[in-house]
């Protein structure tokens, strides 16, 4: 797919994710439209994978640690074809595959279970490290928040996954600024983050986590530094796209009301792409 491509199958993703929002009256809408152009990248461009067989042994893997955001992978999956857009009107709702946080055995996709914040790098460099024992050269890529890496568990996974050397992880960071109450600055802004992370051993880069192209090139393995993991620092906005939510602290699982979301529809469909 071609960079127009990405950036409509994004704004495509955030039309359903404010609507499978609206619907279900509840979700983390700020996050997921600050992670949406990182997962469309993912999902679209990078990512070795078979919707048909989403539990191929040599595919990508991918862990959403920052799992209340459930909803924008849903919608991904959903249109990348792992899962029926038919089900999406389920998020929520009692019995559904679709709950507030990633379930690895209910959603096909789902590469392992997240919602406490801390532990989807843990597992990633726990699967990183599985495919170097195994000789096999899929990438792991994990999707964390800022706010995420107040939790210590980060940076006990980060000293193993470069005492290991793992070349095949990147850790991407929503650095968005904002987490839930509160900005980071006011409570632990953990600044500055790429350079926390080269001193632990990992190749970094900071880039616009809104420009797909960016996106692109700092994933693509021939970005990547040899006997090191990576950690993408991707500069983005909570609430990206929609005006009256971007850089609102509120809007981290605030619902639009019916004005509000027909506002929203508005504005992502007549985005320039
Ligand atoms: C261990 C743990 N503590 C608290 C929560 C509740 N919680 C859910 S989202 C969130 C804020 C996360 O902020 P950030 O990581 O910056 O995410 P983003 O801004 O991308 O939504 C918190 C505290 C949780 N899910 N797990
Ligand atoms: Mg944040």
């Amino acid at each position: 797919m071609d960079l127009k491509g990405l950036r409509d199958t994004a704004r495509k993703i955030r039309l359903l994710d404010l609507e499978t929002v609206y619907n279900a009256g509840a979700g983390h809408i700020g996050g997921e439209m600050s992670a949406i152009d990182i997962l469309t990248t993912l999902y679209f461009h990078t990512l070795n994978i078979k919707p048909e067989q989403p539990d191929y042994p040599l595919r990508d893997r991918f862990v959403l640690s920052k799992g209340h955001t459930a909803c924008a992978l849903y919608v991904t999956l959903a249109t990348r074809g792992f899962i029926d857009q038919a089900l999406l009107p389920s998020f929520l709702q009692p019995n559904s595959t679709l709950n507030g946080h990633p379930n690895r055995v209910k959603v096909p996709g789902v590469e392992t279970n997240t919602g406490p914040l801390g532990h989807g790098l843990p597992v990633a460099v726990g699967m990183a490290k599985a495919a170097k024992l195994s000789t096999e050269d899929w990438r792991v890529f994990v999707l964390c928040g800022d706010g995420e890496l107040q939790e210590g568990s980060n940076w006990e996974a980060a000293m193993a996954a470069a005492q290991f050397k793992l070349d095949n992880l990147t850790l991407i960071v929503d650095h968005n600024r904002l987490q839930q109450g509160a900005r980071l600055e006011d409570t632990n802004s953990l600044a500055p983050i790429a350079d926390k992370f080269a001193a632990f051993g990992w190749s970094t880069t900071e880039i616009d986590g809104h420009n797909i192209e960016d996106i692109a090139n700092a994933l693509d393995t021939k970005t990547v530094s040899k006997h090191q993991p990576t950690c993408v620092v991707a500069n983005t906005s909570k609430g990206c796209g929609i005006s009256f939510m971007q850089d609102r602290v509120e809007w981290h699982h605030k619902v639009p009301n019916k004005e509000q979301y027909e506002q929203a529809r508005k504005e992502l469909e007549g985005a320039a792409i």
